[in-house]
């Protein structure tokens, strides 16, 4: 879920109070150049970025067809159309209904990009379309009509009879599996995951983006969060300041748990009423021109943490600290989890809420095999990618190391359950691990934490870029401050970055 430097800020309009004259052609012209100056350093993905992930692709796999099509319109009535993270990847194409092939024979590829035709009268309702002469100049591909894909695409393959590469279960793949299963087909998926996963520099700026808007978006929502506001109060705040920073949408739904719904992980029907003496937890993300942030804070709804909130708290923020400081280029990724496990169970131990930083109970079907009580706690991994999706890949994934061009999250967390010896199977090892912690359990139940950040990788070293209050005093200090009054004008909208917009 940097710098931590904020948008840059334009003056809010001027309204009222001023004296109306005519202006100076100097000023216009000034105007005029003020106008036409971009707001911000240029994060544009440029056609030649798409064309050369293309041929790293097809330098992977080798000889052979690769096909793949994008998103379809949403078959509900006018929702928003979103690309498939990997046709936007390969093609920077936002548009629905759209297909690509690459087909690669002794070192010439040859690329093709269909998509609807131009049609005045159907864009009446559909808004404009590139047309496929437009969407191939653009992207270096030969743009052809959609309704020339199976056409183009059974001649490529009657030509010579090639291998086929086709991602999961990509529609275009399961299709031509069906009408020609005499052919031998392969999975690109792997290949393009691993591409994915080294974000190059106008990506890591559009990441840094999203990152700052989700920044934006938790500092309001700590200073709004009071007793008996509702929870979907704190995500209407959110996603409203993610649209007015030019977000997209929220990368993922919105979680705002409170209470008991501190403790579930992935709750997000964000409706109950905060209540003095619980904490929330709000794990977020702006999607920013198609790139996803990630960021998760931990706050007590009275504005004050309890001491049993502290104590937890702290054990988790010293397991972030313990992973930041093993994230640094050349190390092994896994040491970041590693350190971060190592914090928790010895905070845990410490606690009571386990019987020894080792300590295992009895789990599987009828007890039958030992896990570590840290999983009865912290039950997630310590982070992951981030980039096109919130959970994208990585790629310390494959190669082990951080290095530049990793994008990632590191987030910890320590959740008691209320009804976390209801989990246990029963058995007389963990009748006595129940009879060793209940006390403390209940002590500290319904407390969940988790403090997630969002780090991008480059030249320089790994970035902080979620820069918004963590620890505990910085958050009180912040919750003290109240519900943030808006500023007159949003920040510009960083129309640089991210891919081809249609312009009719
Ligand atoms: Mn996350």
């Amino acid at each position: 879920m940097g710098t931590g430097h904020d948008p840059p800020r334009r003056p809010g309009p001027i309204t009222q109070g001023m004296t109306v004259r005519r202006p100076s052609l100097l000023a216009v012209l000034l105007l005029l150049l003020l106008a036409a100056t971009p707001a911000a350093a240029p994060a544009q993905i440029a056609p030649a970025e798409y064309a050369a992930r293309r041929d790293r692709l097809m330098a992977t796999l080798g000889d052979g067809i690769f096909v793949l099509q994008g998103a379809d319109e949403p078959a509900e009535d006018y929702l928003a159309f979103w690309q498939s993270p990997d046709f936007e990847y390969l093609t920077g194409l936002r548009e629905p209904g759209a297909a690509m092939i690459l087909s690669k024979s002794g070192g010439a590829v040859t690329q093709f990009l269909f998509t609807e035709e131009k049609n005045p009268a159907r864009e009446v309702w559909t808004g404009a379309r590139l047309g496929p002469e437009k969407a191939g100049a653009n992207t270096g591909m030969t743009g052809r009509r959609i309704g020339d894909f199976q056409k183009v695409l059974d001649s490529l393959v009657a030509a010579a009879p090639p291998k086929v590469f086709v991602v999961g279960n990509d529609k275009a793949g399961v299709a031509l599996k069906a009408r020609a299963p005499q052919l031998t087909y392969a999975s690109a998926s792997g290949a393009l995951q691993r591409l994915r996963g080294a974000k190059s520099e106008p990506e890591l700026a559009c990441l840094r983006k999203s990152i700052q808007v989700t920044n934006e978006a938790q500092k309001l929502a700590m200073r709004a969060v009071r007793p008996e506001v509702n929870e979907f109060e704190i995500q209407g705040l959110i996603e409203y300041t993610f649209r007015r920073n030019g977000a997209d949408r929220p990368s993922f739904g919105t979680i705002v748990g409170s209470g008991p719904n501190s403790t579930t992980l992935h709750y997000n029907a964000n409706d109950r009423t905060m209540r003095a003496g619980e904490v929330v937890v709000m794990d977020i993300g702006a999607s920013y021109r198609g790139y996803a942030a990630d960021v998760t804070r931990t706050v007590p709804v009275s504005g004050k943490f309890s001491p049993e909130q502290r104590a937890i708290y702290q054990v988790v923020r010293d397991a972030q600290a313990a992973a930041e400081k093993e994230a640094v280029i050349g190390a092994p990724a896994n040491r970041m989890s590693a350190a971060a496990s190592a914090t928790l169970a010895a905070g845990l131990a410490k606690l009571g809420l386990i019987e020894s930083p080792g300590a295992t109970y009895d789990c599987g079907a009828g007890g039958t095999r030992q896990c570590p009580q840290l999983g009865l706690y912290y039950m997630h991994g310590l982070g992951h990618g981030i980039g096109l999706e919130v959970h994208d890949p990585e790629q310390y994934y494959y190669s082990g190391t951080i290095a530049a061009g990793s994008a990632f999250t590191i987030e910890p967390g320590i959740y008691v359950r209320e009804n976390l010896m209801e989990i246990l199977p029963k058995t007389p090892r963990n009748e006595q691990f129940v009879t060793a912690v209940r006390a403390t359990h209940e002590r500290y139940k319904n407390i969940g934490v988790r403090i997630e950040d969002s780090y991008v990788v480059s030249a320089a070293g790994v970035e902080w870029v979620s820069r918004v209050p963590r620890e505990m005093d910085e958050v009180e200090a912040a919750m003290k401050l109240g519900p943030a009054m808006l500023s007159t004008a949003a920040p510009p909208v960083d129309a640089s970055c991210g891919p081809l917009r249609v312009q009719p």
